[in-house]
């Protein structure tokens, strides 16, 4: 069968209902099964917004957002969410065990799947050092958490559902830089047959992406890879040097 979980954005434009000027402006791109996008960009760029299209929490102004060929908003909304897991910027947790927190897309998980999610996540040791492990309790908004656990959390959250695309906003921040590459290689194996786009403050976390798109004021300014943008790009350039 072939591989399902190609995303394409076609011309799309995009403002917050009851605005005047759009955020984002004619964006186009393809993410095939496989592959890794990246996006970056500087801060109010555009980059939660592009990714907020996708499972629909905001439908574009103009254009189309395309999953497997077809518009999102001609999809359910739980097909969707089979289909693409979005782990946001701000990761959320509730007030449950964490064992709720992780089955929370998909009740019907094991604790097996539960564990192998937290083991890429790079979250199982601190789970198991607690003391009634995957039934220790997370308060509202994951304030007994710090913010690296609780990054891992929702990540492990997303591993959970196995869907065919990964969308990642800047969850790799609150990690160290050796957690974060540990994680990325970990996800690597899981995630070799899904779409993962991934938005990222730090460049060592997208230098090996397959395209990255830099954006600039709600536009897709350059794209290329790493190489290419820092032949390329100047405002790749000053990402990179700052
Ligand atoms: N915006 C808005 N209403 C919202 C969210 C954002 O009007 N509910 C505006 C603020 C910015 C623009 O949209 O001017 C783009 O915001 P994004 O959150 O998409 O920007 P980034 O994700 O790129 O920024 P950051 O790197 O800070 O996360
Ligand atoms: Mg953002």
């Amino acid at each position: 069968a072939a591989l399902t979980g190609v995303v394409e954005y076609r011309n799309v434009t995009f403002a917050y209902p009851g605005a005047e000027s759009p955020v984002l402006s004619n964006i186009s791109f393809t993410a095939r099964p496989g592959q890794t996008i990246a996006i970056i960009g500087s801060t109010g760029a555009g980059k939660t917004s592009l990714l907020s299209l996708l499972p629909r929490l905001y439908d574009p102004v103009e254009g189309q957002v395309l999953l497997d060929g077809v518009p999102v908003d001609k999809l359910d909304r739980a097909e969707i969410t089979k289909r693409v897991a979005l782990v946001p910027q701000r990761p959320y947790l509730f007030s449950g065990t964490i064992e709720h927190n992780l089955r929370f897309g998909k009740t019907e998980a094991t604790d097996q799947e539960l564990w192998d999610a937290l083991r890429v996540a790079q979250g199982e040791s601190f789970v198991r050092e607690k003391k009634n492990g995957l039934g220790a309790r997370i308060s509202q908004g994951g304030t007994n958490v710090s913010g690296g656990q609780r990054q891992r959390l929702c990540i492990a959250r997303a591993l959970v559902t196995k869907p065919r695309v990964y969308l990642f906003d800047d969850s790799f921040s609150a990690l160290d830089v050796a957690t974060d590459a540990r994680l990325r290689t970990a996800l690597k194996g899981i995630t070799r047959d899904a779409t993962v786009i991934i938005v990222a403050q730090r460049i060592s976390t997208i230098t090996e992406a397959d395209q990255i798109l830099v954006l600039d004021n709600g536009r897709i300014v350059d794209r290329g890879t790493h190489e290419e943008l820092l032949e390329t790009s100047p405002t790749y350039q000053e990402i990179v040097e700052s």
